[in-house]
């Protein structure tokens, strides 16, 4: 085994707090304290459909994901029901992960509102990722007004259920020497990969907490679930996983954003950072050799509210030039039309088109 495989790894995952809720609260601030209830309408009429996730207040009253609109309508009358608005929660996904990807560059996003961060070369141990936590924590509080939980560990599955285990707001640190004492009171569905099915078929074999299970010998749990999954299960009771934080290229869209050192509605001072932003964003679309058909300008005035102001090329590109000019275009618009001071700006662009071999613009 090399140096470097021994080494402990340090990896991070966070996961926002109620989040399709909490993204309607911020965007909505009349609805704190209320209870919110997020509502996928089926579309067939009046309150058919099901809830995607609701804030505390509603999760108080037994309203939670995947019940019926109209249970929870029974359960929680006064409650505010809300229809989804993914557009809201992929801009807010967007910003959040922005900000981690200032923290890291090793990162894979889970789902839109979680993902793993690994630290090992970032920090030189558990308590200074944890002070990195800290200060992330904050910064997506004060520039994206979200909260979210953390959880610190030496491996994915331990930073997995280390971030659930204290909720909203929470930051749960699990050190290498600390992971078997940490498991063992906890149920086996805690652990991410155990679901309901195997949960209960483990309940029948007298297993009910990840002590239980890693009591149970390997060869037990092979004959029960299967060569795969057995030896899973026994290494995951004992907190071993070996999977690596993967980067997945997301193909949507590539943003980069930035906080102004001021806040500030002088465009110059806005252009030379936003030029700032053409260079990275125009590095990001070489190495990944495809090119954008629309580019948006990003803006966060200093009510923390979001502002975008996009437009869409004849012909996909991606030169810097480009780049350049159209964003100058959006940001001079936007600041005609809205003269207010902002706190961050940037750059997505979408509609991206893979550059395969020796394409011509007529193929497009
Ligand atoms: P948390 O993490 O326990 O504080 O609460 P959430 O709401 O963040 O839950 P999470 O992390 O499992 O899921 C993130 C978002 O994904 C959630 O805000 C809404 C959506 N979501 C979760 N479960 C469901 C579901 O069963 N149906 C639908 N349509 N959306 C869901
Ligand atoms: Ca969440």
């Amino acid at each position: 085994m090399s140096d470097n495989a021994r080494k402990t790894r340090i990896i991070l995952h966070i996961d926002m707090d109620y989040f399709f809720a909490q993204c309607e609260e911020r965007e909505h601030p009349e609805l704190k304290g209320k209870a919110v209830v997020i509502c996928v309408y089926s579309g067939r009429g009046g309150d058919t459909g099901a809830v995607s996730t609701s804030n505390y207040e509603a999760r108080k009253l037994g309203v939670k994901a995947g019940i019926s609109i109209s249970r929870a309508k029974k359960l929680a009358p006064n409650a505010v029901f809300l229809p989804v608005n993914m557009e809201l929660y992929h801009y807010m996904s967007g910003q959040m992960m922005e900000i981690l990807k200032e923290y890291s560059d090793k990162i894979e996003q889970e789902s839109i509102d979680e993902a793993y961060c690994d630290l090992t070369e970032k920090v030189t141990g558990f308590e200074e990722a944890r002070m990195l936590a800290l200060k992330l924590k904050n910064e997506i509080r004060q520039l994206v007004g979200l909260t979210c939980s953390i959880g610190i560990g030496p491996n994915k599955l331990i930073a997995k259920v280390a971030s659930d285990y204290k909720k909203p707001d929470g930051l749960t640190v699990v050190r290498s020497e600390e992971v078997l004492h940490f498991l063992a009171p906890l149920k086996i569905t805690d652990l991410i990969g155990v679901g309901k099915k195997t949960g209960e078929r483990l309940n029948e074999l007298g297993v009910k907490i990840i002590a239980d299970m890693s009591k149970l010998s390997t060869d037990k749990l092979i004959r029960d679930f299967g060569q795969a999954k057995g030896l899973w299960l026994k290494q995951a009771s004992q907190g071993i996983d070996d999977s690596p934080v993967e980067e997945r290229q997301g193909t949507g869209q590539i943003s980069r954003i930035i906080t102004l050192k001021e806040d500030t509605k002088e465009l110059q001072i806005i252009l030379e950072a936003i030029d700032q932003l053409s260079e990275d964003v125009y590095m990001k679309l070489q190495s990944r050799n495809i090119e954008f058909k629309s580019i948006s300008f990003i803006a966060i005035s200093t009510d923390i509210k979001n502002h975008t102001k996009s437009l869409t090329l004849g012909v996909p590109a991606r030169d810097v030039e480009t780049i350049r000019a159209k964003i100058h275009e959006l940001v001079k618009s936007f600041l005609l039309e809205n003269p207010i001071p902002l706190r961050r700006v940037g750059i997505r662009v979408s509609n991206l088109v893979e550059q395969k071999g020796q394409k011509t613009l007529g193929d497009y």
